[in-house]
């Protein structure tokens, strides 16, 4: 080993049984921590040095086989929402144990985790291949990669559905989708276009904004900070805060955790779902960052 890998103590990697008795890695690189749960190939944290989380996770979140974890990244795959005839809302990629296949680390560098959906009948077995890669460095990058091996197209949404931190969401504003149509959720998912220049939040707010591929900034003064969500793959951004009424009704998750929190999901939903021919693959990105309120 060179003087660097000698003298560099990081990255540092434990896999170890985390809440619930679950299995989950912790990351520690030179800029970050990050944790990963092989349920649901959940990303339940990331902090860059020196800053509060940029993740939010429900003190309330159950950590339970067949259960979804409340916060973090939870993988939306194959459908979004419940659809006719579905059981289990936002498909079941979130709920299934998955399969850790490799991890890179270079002395005082990233940190790469790979993993796979394994394979089930509702996938056809091995024909449809499901993997998600996580690059852990002074930003936090995700990307799901959906390949079709099978002999027909396969149609399918899927959807990053990341919860974010805040200070306080009154004072919080997000910024990119003016203009953008979306789907307005709590008015019955009627279709209606951005008019302000930012949306702020002072109500429920369940938003699916449909072709459009921008970043999206959350403007956040009370932690001075704004996170930027770059995306790639992905034609929809979903914007929620439940309040305070569904905050309640929500048996995982604190009744004012609301305050501090706000979903930007970014993935293809409704209209923007995708479907690969045989052969075809798709891959959906995101990157999470943050920098000082300017
Ligand atoms: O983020 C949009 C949304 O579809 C909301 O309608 C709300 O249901 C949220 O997802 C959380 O869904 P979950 O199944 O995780 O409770």
């Amino acid at each position: 080993m060179n003087d660097t890998q000698l003298n560099s103590s990081f990255p540092r990697i434990t896999f170890l049984e985390g809440r619930g008795d679950m299995p989950m890695l912790e990351i520690t690189t030179r800029w970050s921590t990050a944790e990963i749960c092989l349920h649901g190939a959940h990303v339940t944290h990331f902090k860059p040095h020196g800053e509060p989380p940029l993740l939010f996770l429900s003190q309330c979140s159950r950590f339970e086989p067949y259960a979804p974890i409340r916060g973090g990244i939870p993988i939306i795959f194959p459908w979004f929402g419940k659809p006719a005839g579905q059981s289990s809302q936002h498909g079941f990629a979130r709920i299934r144990d998955w399969t850790l296949k490799e991890i890179q680390s270079p002395a005082d560098g990233p940190v790469t985790v790979r993993l796979a959906l394994p394979p089930c009948e509702e996938l056809s077995n091995a024909e449809i291949i499901v993997e998600y890669l996580v690059l852990v460095d002074v930003a936090l990058n995700a990307e799901l990669i959906v390949r079709n091996n099978s002999m027909r197209d396969f149609s399918f949404e899927n959807c990053l559905h990341t919860y974010f931190s805040v200070g306080d969401i009154h004072t919080v504003s997000v910024a990119g989708l003016k203009g953008v149509e979306y789907l307005d959720q709590p008015a019955g998912f009627a279709r209606r276009t951005e008019t302000d220049d930012v949306i702020r939040f002072a109500a429920e707010v369940d938003r699916a904004y449909l072709n459009t591929t921008h970043a999206v900034d959350i403007h956040d003064p009370s932690l001075n900070r704004t996170i930027r969500v770059e995306k790639a793959g992905s034609n929809s951004t979903v914007v929620w805060n439940p309040w305070m009424a569904k905050a309640k009704a929500l048996s995982d998750f604190g009744d004012d955790e609301y305050l501090r929190m706000v979903c930007v999901e970014s993935g293809n939903v409704a209209e923007n779902r995708l479907t690969l021919a045989p052969g075809q693959s798709a891959s959906l990105k995101i990157k999470l960052s943050s920098a000082a309120l300017r």
